[in-house]
């Protein structure tokens, strides 16, 4: 494992900034202005936060230093979850393409950013490429890798039915084929549940954003082809989702897992064996959602087959779940990897039911939902009815009687709006937990659908405020992709990154966030805050707060690619 990444500070930002920056501990002079490190667009607000005891600044051009704005911040308001007093500096009406610096006392710098209308277009390919450096089964190749080119890992040819697992036809030790998949995160397994609701987001973000979406090119192996890459991307987690069904019953395994998590060592040199664990009614749901989804969506691709054997899948998986909808997840007792527990289902049925009602017309499966037990949460992995709400707002044509599901969305939507206006931070975010960040991107995606479908200038506005807090107008002042703005996360708990000898992380990949759920994961309680909002650790050993995870990057590319499809 390689030692505590060192970012080059004094060639990235203080060749700009001279004097700044070099090196910025948590408290000095840069961290005291926070900026989205990517920065603004030129007909959208423009805000940094100041933590200074003077309220005027300026702007100035980050080359020539020459000032171009000059105004008063807001009085500060304390915001309770970080323990800072947070005076708003608003410059929006600068609009000239550049890139500049926030500066307070002649003396206190931000960090540099840019005002362009493709601000975010990095930040937005390297989430999605992110995803191509964490397929398992295949080699990363320097044509399409860079740096972070590695071998080969985890052929997932031979795989073990697990005890919990074992049925008539496949009893235990049956050798199974189950190749393909993004890793989950910074482990290296393989996990239904969480693989249902990141493939969804890529598909809906493909299918709402279809131009943009074939306009991009990530730079990936199947490049020539003549798919949009987001799709071929997508592809790659779904067809390994189709091997996690037994054959025999239509039933979904929980998850593709070595019994514990390997050490961090690159993917070909982490070895164990895996094994399919037993099947759940959760996983049974999300997989039947997700191919329903993703069959609605091949046909407009010309992928008649693959849409077929996703139609005849989703159908298989939702008849076992109706079968067995008991089956709660929790790991066996020598099992203690990812657990993916969730012993409320009550929004996996309705979001199974709703894709399985799109796909088919039948409105027999919307008789599976007990209505007054769903909850429309932000989506995260455990809370999935939303995603049904994002399917039934997607097209005008697709209704469910006797439900509003854009009136859903739109009070979602408005509660969040509602939080950020009154916020000292213009964060929505009600509780801070593990995975904070995602909750974030997912409250944009939602608030971006409920723009699509209601060309609401708030909600895009509110939206910009979750980017500018993801990329570095937050507590902590870290940009929370890898390989984005000045002060990017640099020792992410992933392995590949920790193992690979290239000194800078995997790029692209959203950090879980600041949060309080596991404060002593780095055994050392006082190195975090004790404020949720600013409790971060950029260290290798904080899982709970510097891991990366595909379902918290789906809503990044989701959030990103909405902008700047959106505002071009
Ligand atoms: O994202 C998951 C989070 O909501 C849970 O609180 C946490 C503990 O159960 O697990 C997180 O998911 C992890 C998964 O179990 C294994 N792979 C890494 C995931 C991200 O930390």
């Amino acid at each position: 494992m390689k030692s505590v990444k060192t970012f080059l500070w004094a060639t990235v930002a203080s060749s700009v900034v001279a004097g700044c920056c070099n090196p910025p501990a948590a408290d000095d002079a840069c961290n005291l202005v926070r900026v989205d490190q990517c920065g603004y667009l030129p007909a959208s607000a423009k805000q940094a936060f100041l933590l200074t005891d003077s309220a005027r600044f300026a702007v100035e051009d980050a080359q020539t230093h020459r000032v171009v704005y000059r105004g008063e911040a807001s009085p500060a308001r304390y915001w309770a979850e970080s323990g800072d007093s947070i005076r708003i500096a608003d410059f929006s009406s600068l609009s000239e393409p550049g890139r500049y610096r926030i500066v307070v006392a002649d003396s206190i710098y931000s960090h540099p950013f840019r005002i362009s209308a493709d601000v975010y277009a990095d930040a937005a390919m390297a989430a999605a490429r992110a995803f191509y450096f964490n397929r398992s089964g295949m080699a990363i190749d320097s044509i399409w890798g860079g740096q972070w080119a590695r071998p080969a890992g985890h052929p997932d040819t031979c795989v073990l039915i697990h005890s919990s697992a074992a049925s008539e036809a496949r009893p235990e030790g049956t050798v199974v084929s189950s190749p393909g998949g993004w890793y989950d995160a910074g482990d290296y397994n393989k996990y239904i549940v969480n693989s249902g609701i990141s493939t969804y987001t890529l598909l809906y973000t493909l299918s709402t954003l279809a131009d943009y979406s074939d306009s991009q090119n990530l730079n990936i192996p199947e490049g020539a082809d003549s798919l949009p890459d987001l799709l071929n991307e997508a592809l790659y987690n779904l067809n390994w989702m189709l091997t996690m069904q037994d054959p025999t019953d239509g039933g979904v395994y929980h998850k593709l897992t070595t019994l514990a998590f390997e050490g961090f060592v690159m993917p070909h040199k982490a070895v164990n064996q895996r094994y399919l664990v037993t099947k759940s009614t959760a996983a049974d749901l999300d997989f039947a959602a997700t191919a329903a989804y993703a069959s609605r969506l091949l046909v407009r691709y010309g992928l008649t087959d693959l849409s077929a054997t996703c139609a005849t899948a989703a159908a298989s998986a939702y008849r076992h779940a109706l079968a067995e909808p008991g089956n709660i997840f929790s790991n066996p007792a020598d099992v203690s990897t990812g657990e993916y527990g969730d012993d409320t289902l009550a929004d996996e049925w309705f979001w199974a039911s709703v894709e399985m009602y799109l796909l088919t017309g039948d409105g027999g499966y919307l008789s599976n939902i007990e209505m007054d037990k769903v909850e429309f949460g932000v989506p995260s992995w455990s809370s999935v009815a939303a995603l049904g709400l994002l399917s039934l707002t997607e097209d005008t044509t697709a209704a469910m009687p006797d439900f509003d599901a854009l009136g859903r969305l739109r009070s979602l939507a408005d509660n969040l709006v509602a939080a950020q206006e009154a916020s000292p931070a213009r964060l929505g975010l009600a509780k801070f937990e593990w995975g904070s960040n995602s909750f974030i991107a997912n409250e944009s995606m939602l608030k971006m659908a409920a723009f699509r479908a209601t060309a609401d200038e708030r909600y895009l506005a509110a939206t910009l405020d979750d980017v500018h807090y993801l990329l570095g107008r937050n507590a902590t002042g870290y940009c929370y992709e890898t390989g984005i703005g000045s002060r990017p996360s640099m020792n992410i708990h992933h392995r590949p990154s920790a193992a690979d000898g290239v000194d800078r992380p995997v790029p692209g990949f959203l950090v879980g966030g600041p949060n309080l759920d596991v404060p002593n994961d780095c055994n050392d309680a006082a190195s975090r805050s004790q404020y949720p909002a600013a409790a971060y650790a950029d260290e290798l050993c904080s899982y709970s707060t510097n891991e990366i995870a595909i379902n918290w990057n789906a809503p990044l590319v989701n959030v990103l690619w909405s902008i700047c499809a959106t505002v071009r």
